[in-house]
């Protein structure tokens, strides 16, 4: 895409923003138009997602951490001592807390594209647990990245909770299970977790919630355009949409215009249909088999997994 790397440029875009701006144009120039869930995460989606964790009807995160807690001396069993644990994508730091108490790791690996937050949650991290060296890495986890030199020589144990897995399109999945194995190497470990397909109802509500912060999560997207990318969204002018689409396995998320408009950005103009959708995320369920069969395909083998009494949610854990 010439015309969208030449506007970044023209705009003095640092490397982020100009992918992002590259993406964005590129994505709304489709159809269906559509934005990727990775530009989500600006302080306020990631505020916002805070939020929809704890939402009555968001069950992924609640049974999630109910399994890593009531499992995590069975985690920690096939863990070797001394590790390094890299985490993919390092929010909130809830969850490695309930491993790290359990295993005795040496170092912490935290890989995030927000270099900010990811030091603010080192240094909680590192006035909690003393013994443990903290390494940061600022990096789309996407893409191929370096390990620090000093976890080189120990073993290794990737963690990927949150399902976030289900966010990427079943090839980027498999290509990112196959970059992580490079990353971490052979005789690797993996614990990842995985959301499940369940009942219609359950799903739908989990993304349609009743206090309406998933929509404002969705249109945030629009907001960052517009802060970021010269934009000129209507806001009001959008709904938030999510549907399951059984055949896919996946939850989308689509903002859809109440009528017909244009909107600009970075001086490209895109027009709207009245109901015409942006498709701004999918959410992929799996089933334990279709999970383990992506593994499989990937390099992976599956050593064993956890879910809760009502399987709603699966945490693996693999080998390399
Ligand atoms: C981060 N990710 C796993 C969330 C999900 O459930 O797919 C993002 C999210 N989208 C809407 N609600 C939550």
């Amino acid at each position: 895409n010439v015309h969208a790397a030449a506007l970044a440029k023209a705009h003095r875009f640092d490397e982020q923003t100009s992918a992002f701006a590259q993406d964005a144009i590129e994505g709304l120039s489709q159809f269906p138009k559509r934005l990727s869930p990775k530009y989500f995460y600006d302080a306020t989606g990631s505020e916002l997602f805070e939020q929809i964790t704890v939402l009555p009807e968001y069950y992924p995160t609640r049974t999630e951490l109910g399994i890593l807690h009531d499992r995590a001396g069975e985690i920690a069993s096939i863990i070797p001592g001394g590790a390094a644990l890299v985490e993919f994508g390092a929010g909130a730091t809830t969850k490695v807390r309930l491993l790290l108490n359990q295993c005795a790791l040496s170092a912490y690996v935290p890989v995030d594209i927000s270099g900010d937050f990811l030091k603010a949650q080192a240094d909680a991290l590192r006035r909690d647990f003393p013994a443990l060296s903290v390494y940061p890495v600022t990096a789309d986890f996407t893409a191929p990245f370096a390990l620090p030199d000093a976890v080189r020589q120990v073993p290794k144990v990737g963690f990927f909770p949150g399902s976030t897995l289900g966010n990427f399109e079943p090839h980027e999945a498999s290509a990112f299970m196959r970059s992580a194995r490079e990353i971490l190497g052979q005789g690797a470990q993996m614990v990842i977790g995985v959301d499940l397909e369940k009942d219609e109802r359950v799903l739908y509500d989990a993304y349609n919630d009743a206090a309406g912060v998933t929509a404002r999560f969705n249109l945030n997207v629009m907001v960052r355009i517009n802060r970021e990318l010269g934009g000129n969204f209507d806001t009001g002018a959008f709904i938030h949409r999510a549907i399951y689409n059984r055949d896919r396995h996946r939850i989308e998320m689509h903002l859809i215009s109440k009528k017909a408009q244009s909107v600009r950005v970075l001086g490209r103009s895109f027009s709207f249909r009245p109901g015409e959708t942006i498709h701004t995320e999918s959410s992929y369920k799996y089933s334990l088999d279709r999970f383990t069969a992506l593994a499989r395909g990937s390099g992976w083998t599956p050593v064993e997994s956890w879910t809760d009494a009502d399987g709603m949610f699966s945490v693996h854990a693999l080998v390399a």
